[in-house]
């Protein structure tokens, strides 16, 4: 791998900061659905988290001790601006200041994702979300004021992270917050999230501030069951409706044809301003990439799994049935490892966005454990994190994918949203009743493998 590729660790604000009350931070959305009780594993919530707000110093030296020379975490547009659109809170620019001038003077470089699922509530109160295209004018505000705090210092930016779930998954099925349920809801707020990104690239742009912006879109692969050509189709179609939607607009500035065809009156349409505001608005393609399924369009004999929504639906719109091999190792989110389709993945991404650069801005997988030492002892991590990047190495050297970076999900265990702190996902152990923060065996092996390339 070249010398200056990205190796790297994510996190999200909401999901490792706690401190949900204090210097000023105005709630957010998780910080009102994961007190609504039924909506979280365990009734967990995010007050305190990982109190990452009061411990980033020695989260920086975690990192660093790493051996990566990336970050990427997420600004909390509510430690910012406490209602989304008023006054700046400059605690929370304080706190963001902190973190950046630490995490530079042991050379690591910042990669910012500005939305990372919290909005601010009020404008869920009295905006409907994203279902408001005045949601997106405010959005476009917040990135300004981010810009003009970190951009002297801060290169890499990404507006979104994973718009899929944000409208799928928090008005499709209702899993996340906001935790609406609807057919037509998730296309209109994947529009304002999409107008959100060309609004707040183009202040960049204009801005002349330094480096590159982009977002982070995530898609789990399609692969055709069989080599018939509706299996080929479905595989295809189901990659457009997952990745395309949310990119093909940034890249090309419009919808793919098939979600257009298919979806009619229930997808909204770019005015040709619109259109030209989001073609070419992003510098690279962040992907976020955790599993992968076979796609065909009828269902296959054998292991046939679940839709997302499983009755129709965003996932009814694909027409498409999923499945999977029985002899995939399953994760304990379900999900299963197939270090080939992250190759795949990474091949469709370059040839459909020609040649685009990719970040790779989470890859990871959970594991359950009781306590701290089954906990550390998690060779399994280790493999997936070893088997993911062997693919991404072969995707890069053997396919000439443009590969820039590589961010594993997470530095530690987190509030896994609706999840709560039942999911394990880090390289490092975190006791949530103490805080003490305990390095996996997979930490080490990721530091060998970044040592190594
Ligand atoms: C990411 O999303 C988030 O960005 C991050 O905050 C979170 O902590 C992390 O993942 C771990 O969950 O049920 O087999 O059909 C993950 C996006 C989308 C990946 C749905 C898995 C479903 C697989 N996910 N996908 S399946």
């Amino acid at each position: 791998m070249k010398e200056d590729f990205i190796w790297g660790v994510a996190t999200a604000a909401h999901q490792v900061e706690g401190a949900w009350l204090e210097d000023g931070k105005g709630l957010n959305i998780w910080d009102a659905y994961s007190h609504t009780p039924g909506k979280i594993t365990n009734g967990d919530h995010s007050e305190v988290a990982c109190d990452h707000y009061h411990r980033y110093e020695e989260d920086i030296d975690l990192i660093a001790n790493l051996g990566t020379n990336g970050y990427r975490f997420s600004i909390s547009w509510s430690r910012i601006i406490p209602d989304g659109k008023g006054v700046v809170n400059k605690a929370g620019i304080d706190f963001y200041n902190r973190l950046i001038d630490g995490l530079i003077a042991k050379g690591i470089t910042p990669f910012i994702t500005l939305y990372h699922w919290d909005l601010p509530l009020t404008l869920q109160l009295e905006n409907d979300g994203w279902l408001n295209y005045e949601t997106a004018e405010a959005f476009e505000r917040y990135a300004e004021i981010c810009y003009k705090a970190f951009g002297d210092r801060v290169t890499n930016w990404m507006t979104f992270n994973e718009n899929w779930c944000t409208a799928v998954l928090g008005y499709g099925d209702g899993l996340f917050a906001p935790g609406r349920v609807s057919n037509t809801e998730p296309y209109i707020v994947g529009h304002n999230l999409l107008l959100a990104h060309g609004l707040a690239v183009k202040k960049f742009r204009a801005g002349g501030y330094a480096g590159q912006i982009g977002i982070a879109n995530n898609c789990d692969f399609r692969e055709p069951l069989t080599d018939k050509p509706e299996d080929i189709a479905a595989a295809q179609e189901s990659l457009e409706f997952f990745y395309g939607w949310l990119t093909d607009p940034v890249v090309f500035g419009d919808y793919p044809q098939i979600m257009r065809d298919r979806l009619g009156d229930r997808l909204p349409t770019f005015t040709p301003e619109q259109s030209e505001l989001l073609k070419g608005s992003a510098d690279f393609l962040g992907l976020n990439h955790y599993t992968t399924h076979y796609a065909s369009r009828e269902p296959a004999d054998d292991n046939p799994v679940e839709s997302e929504d499983g009755n129709g639906g965003m996932s009814g719109d694909q027409q498409v049935c999923l499945s999977s091999d029985s002899n995939w190792h399953v994760t304990s989110m379900g999900w299963f490892v197939v270090p080939w389709g992250f190759r795949k993945m990474l091949n469709w991404v370059h040839e459909r966005y020609n040649g685009l650069p990719i970040y790779v801005t989470e890859n990871g997988t959970a594991v359950a454990a009781d306590n701290v030492d089954a906990a550390v002892d998690d060779q399994e991590r280790a493999d997936f994190v070893k088997s993911y990047t062997d693919a991404l190495k072969l995707a890069v050297e053997e396919d000439g994918v443009d590969v820039r970076g590589y961010f594993c999900w997470t530095l530690m265990d987190n509030f896994e949203w609706c999840r709560g702190y039942d999911m394990r996902f880090g390289l490092i152990y975190c006791d949530f009743e103490t805080l003490e923060r305990t390095p996996k065996t997979s930490y080490y092996a990721y530091r060998d493998i970044i040592k190594g390339s």
